[in-house]
């Protein structure tokens, strides 16, 4: 049975069950914030970072090492499209979500609004946040918008690229930002068009369940809206920062 370690709210643990999830694969999920993680956890996760992959005597970190194995393995369906230059356009807007908006809407934004006062019981600043969303995420959103498509989805048919850039998106709606709709009008209806692909509508689904829920309480609540848990969980009650934390 192939075991995730890490929560859903995580945009890279999402893209991760998003593909399970599209492929039609078992799972089960240790739903933990890697702040918590314990000793073996850091054994695991050398960045102490999530999402772990875990399968067997396989043992993978990084969302897009884990893709990219998922994808090798269990080929069909696909999350990324059939011709070489549309794949490259898949990965690196993968890879862009991953670095630059990962800086941008997680680290800047979400994290900076909701985690750090949440775990680290440390202040939100406020002025901060607001200087991101004006330069960062304006900058993004220009991006985006240049290359949203007028229909269908960002590199052919739904896949990798529109799972990894979407999850981004619903993190910072935690944050309470949300894009322009007149500003930014096509990158807004492909993302609603990519939040109501089913498979998008599922992880999302898991994650606004436990967004709301206290984080010692998560693994609870993830049981209560099926989600298969490991037997173990590698969490602990007390968060420790990591190596490459920008927290
Ligand atoms: N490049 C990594 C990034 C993973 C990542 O930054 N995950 C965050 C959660 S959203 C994390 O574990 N942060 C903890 C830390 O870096 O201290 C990937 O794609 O898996």
């Amino acid at each position: 049975m192939i075991q995730i370690i890490g929560s859903p709210i995580s945009p890279y643990v999402k893209k991760i069950l998003a593909l399970l999830v599209m492929k039609g694969l078992e799972f089960e999920v240790d739903p933990i914030t890697p702040f918590y993680g314990d000793d073996r956890f850091s054994e695991l996760s050398p960045l102490r970072r999530i999402p772990i992959f875990i399968d067997g005597d396989i043992v993978l970190n990084d969302s897009s090492v884990i893709a990219q194995y998922i994808e090798e393995t269990w080929p069909s369906p696909s999350a990324l499209p059939s011709t070489p230059a549309a794949r490259a356009k898949a990965r690196w807007l993968e890879e862009y979500s991953d670095s630059r908006m990962g800086e941008v809407f997680i680290w800047k934004g979400f994290a900076a609004k909701v985690v750090r006062p949440r775990v680290f019981k440390e202040p939100f600043d406020e002025q901060a946040f607001n200087d991101n969303v004006q330069t960062g995420a304006v900058e993004v959103m220009d991006y985006l918008e240049s290359i949203a498509p007028d229909d269908g989805f960002l590199a052919g048919s739904f896949g990798l690229a529109d799972i990894s850039v979407a999850a981004m998106f619903c993190c910072m709606r935690y944050a309470e930002w949300t894009p322009d709709a007149k500003r930014w009008s096509k990158c807004c209806v492909w993302l609603a068009r990519t939040e109501a692909e089913p498979v998008m509508a599922k992880v999302n689904e898991w994650s606004d369940a436990l967004i709301t829920a206290p984080i010692l309480e998560r693994r609870r609540i993830a049981a209560e809206i099926g989600l298969r848990l490991t037997e173990e969980t590698f969490g602990l009650k007390t968060p420790r920062r990591a190596a490459m934390s920008q927290l």
